[in-house]
């Protein structure tokens, strides 16, 4: 299986996250990727090969053209205001909040985030454009004929909204590979995120969007981030009602539940005849993961790399989460050796 890799992702190196009420080190930081890729090759995935680099035009299409001008000038503005931490939003445009962009970078920031842990620095928008492109090579890859691929996207993209940064992402890697796909002969692909958190993002992006399902198997909103948004109740609209599955899990929740929601997830995939997945695959659903509440064991993604194998479909996974410990990486590479089985 093809790995796609850039090492542009070290130019994203936040030295701030807002937790716990004090700014510390990062939990998504460099080293994610670097034990990432160190595991995957280490299990005898060899092939890393580098992106191909493309414009923003696939991003154009599920994003905001304002957005991505903001993420490309936000540091460059912080700069300029005079400030020497890392850019972080003050105020939120909150409930009865007039919904108008302002022309301060402050403000800016607050209107684009949908969540203020997530610190804009030096070399983000370019680390964010390199993990865009390995997911769009990834899909061409998917395109030339190939039944599977790794994409090793970071940052991670899934909590990054139609024109809403924030959860550490910034583009929509998955919600751009799946545009994609699309654009390059597929008529209906899915969107299947795994990771612990829900894919605010993607499902804002793809709410009303008939030729994507979207299911996320994550936290329940009541309990974890992003808090607001995942529940049961939220089916899509327009096009897309019907098209949207979220599966809230409680606390503690370990394989057999969790396997229990993938066998659905994957039904209702392929009844709805999707032609391709895109995995957002985070493995902070580890029972080691220090932000994270479920309990999966490092045997468990070999499992989940195989059932989602069983749908016969091309899959492209791409990375989102898992923090804290090494073993992401045996966990990643347990998934992808799961898919080739
Ligand atoms: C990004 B991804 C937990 C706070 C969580 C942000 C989490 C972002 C997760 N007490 N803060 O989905 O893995
Ligand atoms: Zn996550």
């Amino acid at each position: 299986m093809r790995v796609f890799y850039s090492e542009d992702h070290k130019l994203r190196d936040a030295k701030t996250e807002l937790h716990g009420g004090q700014l510390v080190k990062p939990f998504e930081g460099p080293f994610r990727a670097e034990w990432i890729l160190a595991a995957v090759r280490e299990e005898g995935f060899t092939d890393v090969v580098a992106p191909e680099h493309h414009g923003l035009e696939t991003a154009l299409k599920v994003h905001d053209a304002g957005y991505l001008d903001f993420l490309k000038t936000a540091w460059d503005r912080w700069v300029a205001a005079g400030y020497e931490g890392e850019a972080i939003p003050t105020v939120l445009p909150v409930r009865r909040a007039r919904q108008i962009v302002p022309k301060d970078i402050d403000g800016a920031l607050g209107y684009y985030a949908n969540a203020i842990e997530t610190s804009i620095t030096n070399g983000t928008y370019e680390a964010a454009l390199a993990a865009m492109n390995c997911a769009l090579s990834g899909a061409d890859w998917l395109q030339e004929g190939n039944r599977s691929c790794f994409s090793l996207c970071r940052p991670p993209g899934h909590h990054a909204g139609i024109d809403l940064y924030g959860g550490y992402c910034f583009i929509n890697n998955a919600a751009v590979a799946a545009q994609r796909l699309l654009d390059h002969g597929a008529r209906k692909v899915a969107v299947l995120d795994v990771d612990f958190h829900h894919g605010n993002g993607t499902q804002d992006i793809l709410y009303e969007r008939g030729d994507i399902f979207f299911a996320s198997l994550h936290g329940d909103p009541a309990d974890a981030f992003p808090h607001f948004w995942g529940y049961a109740d939220e089916t899509g609209a327009g096009a897309g009602e019907g098209l949207n599955a979220n599966y809230p899990l409680p606390p503690g929740t370990a394989w057999e539940a969790w396997s229990a929601a993938l066998a659905d997830a994957l039904a209702r995939i392929k009844a709805f005849g999707a032609e391709a997945i895109v995995v957002s695959l985070g493995v902070d659903t580890f029972e080691k993961d220090p932000i994270s509440f479920f309990k999966l064991k490092t045997p468990d993604y070999i499992r989940m790399g195989e059932r989602i194998a069983e749908t016969g479909l091309p899959v492209l996974v791409l990375m989102e989460g898992g923090y804290g410990v090494p073993e992401i990486g045996l966990n990643v590479a347990n998934v992808l050796k799961g898919l080739e089985a």
